[in-house]
C-alpha cells in the first residue's frame, strides 16, 4: 500500500494548531517571560527559619521528598551524608501525574496529598505544593519548602560529631559562589533549556549551562571538590542534576552538546560523589525516567520511556579516557 503525503495546506494548518496548543500546555508546566525564557515560580515557605528548639529530638521532624525531584534530592543527600535519620523521619511521596500533584503513600497528619498539607500549614490558596519540605510535628506546620534554604538548615541540624560540615568556613566564599552560579545556570538551567518557548531562549540557557560545566571541569581538574579540599553544599547541589544528565536531561531537555564523558574531571567527580556513604540509596533511575518521560506531556507526548544506559556504567571509569583513574589532586 502506498502512503500518500498529506497536502501542504493540511501540514501548515496542523503545525500552526499544534504550536498554539503546545504553548498552552507549556504554560501549565511553568511561566515564561516575554522573551519565552522559563521562569520558575517562587516556592511557598521559602524563608530560612532559625534552628527549631526541638531540633535533634527524635520524632519531631519529617523530611518529605519525591524520588524524581532534583530539588528534593539535594535535601535527601544532606540528610543522608550527615546521618540525620535518628532525628528526622524521611517520607517519600509518590507522583500522581493525572492530577499533577504529590500523594502520600499512607495518610500523613490526616492528609492524602501534599497540597492538603500545604493548605493546612497556611499556604496561600493556589500556591504550588512542592517537594522537598521539612515538617514540624510539634508545630503542625511546614517549616521550610525551599530546597536551597532547607539544605542550609539541615547542615546546621544537630548530628553525630563525625558528621560532615558542608559549609566549611575556609571554603565559604567559593561555596557561595558555586551555589549561586549552579542554581541558575545548571540546576534551573536544564529546565530553562527544556521549558524554553523558542530557539533564542533555549540557546541562551544552553550556552550558560555548558559555560558553567566547563568552569566546573577546570576547577575539578585541580581539586577533589568544587569549592576546595572538602565536600560542600556546592557539590551537593551539582550532583542531582549531573546524575540525571544522560538518563533524562540530555534526551528530554536537549542538553547533549558535551556528553559528560567529554568532561573527564566532572565524570570522575560524579563517580567520587556517588561512592560516598548513603548516596547510592538516594538514586532511583527507574523512577526518574518514569516520572520525567511519563509526566512532561508537552515535551514528550507519546509517554514512551526510552532505553537508557545502566546507572552503574555512568559512575565507573571514564570511557573517554581509556580507563584513566583519578589523578593525584
Ligand atoms: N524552589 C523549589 C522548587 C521545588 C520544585 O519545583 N519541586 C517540584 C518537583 S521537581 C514539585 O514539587 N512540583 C510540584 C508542583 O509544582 O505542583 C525548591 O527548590 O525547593
Amino acid at each position: 500500500m502506498v502512503a500518500l503525503a498529506p497536502p501542504p495546506w493540511l501540514v501548515r494548518g496542523a503545525r500552526a494548531a499544534w504550536q498554539w496548543q503546545w504553548l498552552q500546555l507549556m504554560a501549565g508546566l511553568g511561566p515564561a517571560d516575554a522573551g519565552g525564557r522559563y521562569r520558575r515560580p517562587a516556592a511557598a515557605f521559602s524563608h530560612c527559619p532559625p534552628l527549631p528548639d526541638d531540633a535533634g529530638i527524635p520524632g519531631r521532624h519529617v523530611l518529605i521528598v519525591g524520588r524524581s525531584c532534583p530539588w528534593a534530592h539535594r535535601a535527601w543527600l544532606v540528610w543522608s551524608l550527615r546521618g540525620l535519620a535518628p532525628t528526622i523521619e524521611l517520607v517519600v511521596v509518590e507522583p500522581d501525574p493525572a492530577a499533577g500533584r504529590w500523594r502520600f503513600p499512607a495518610p500523613f497528619e490526616s492528609c492524602s496529598t501534599l497540597a492538603e498539607l500545604y493548605q493546612r500549614s497556611g499556604a496561600a490558596p493556589g500556591s504550588r505544593a512542592t517537594v522537598p519540605l521539612l515538617y514540624s510535628r510539634s508545630q503542625g506546620q511546614v517549616l521550610v519548602g525551599e530546597s536551597a534554604r532547607l539544605i542550609e538548615l539541615l547542615n546546621r541540624w544537630p548530628a553525630a560529631p563525625d558528621a560532615p560540615d558542608l559549609e566549611p568556613a575556609a571554603q565559604q566564599g567559593a561555596t557561595d559562589h558555586w551555589r549561586e552560579r549552579l542554581q541558575h545556570t545548571v540546576n534551573d538551567g536544564v529546565y530553562r533549556c527544556g521549558f524554553a518557548r523558542n530557539q533564542q531562549a533555549y540557546d541562551e540557557a544552553e550556552a550558560a549551562l555548558f559555560d558553567t560545566l566547563a568552569a566546573a571541569e577546570e576547577t575539578l581538574a585541580q581539586a577533589p571538590w568544587l569549592s576546595g579540599p572538602q565536600l560542600s553544599l556546592a557539590d551537593v547541589q551539582l550532583f542531582p542534576t549531573l546524575i540525571r544528565l544522560e538518563l533524562v536531561y540530555a534526551p528530554l531537555f536537549g542538553v547533549s552538546r558535551r556528553p559528560l564523558w567529554q568532561l573527564p574531571a566532572l565524570w570522575r567527580w560524579r563517580s567520587r560523589f556517588h561512592d560516598l556513604p548513603g548516596v547510592a540509596a538516594t538514586c532511583c533511575p527507574e523512577a526518574w525516567r518514569r516520572d520525567y518521560f511519563g509526566a512532561l506531556f508537552p515535551l514528550h507526548p507519546s509517554g514512551i520511556i526510552p532505553a537508557a544506559p545502566e546507572l552503574a556504567t555512568l559512575v565507573g571509569i571514564c570511557p573517554g579516557r581509556g580507563g584513566d583513574v583519578d589523578p593525584p589532586i
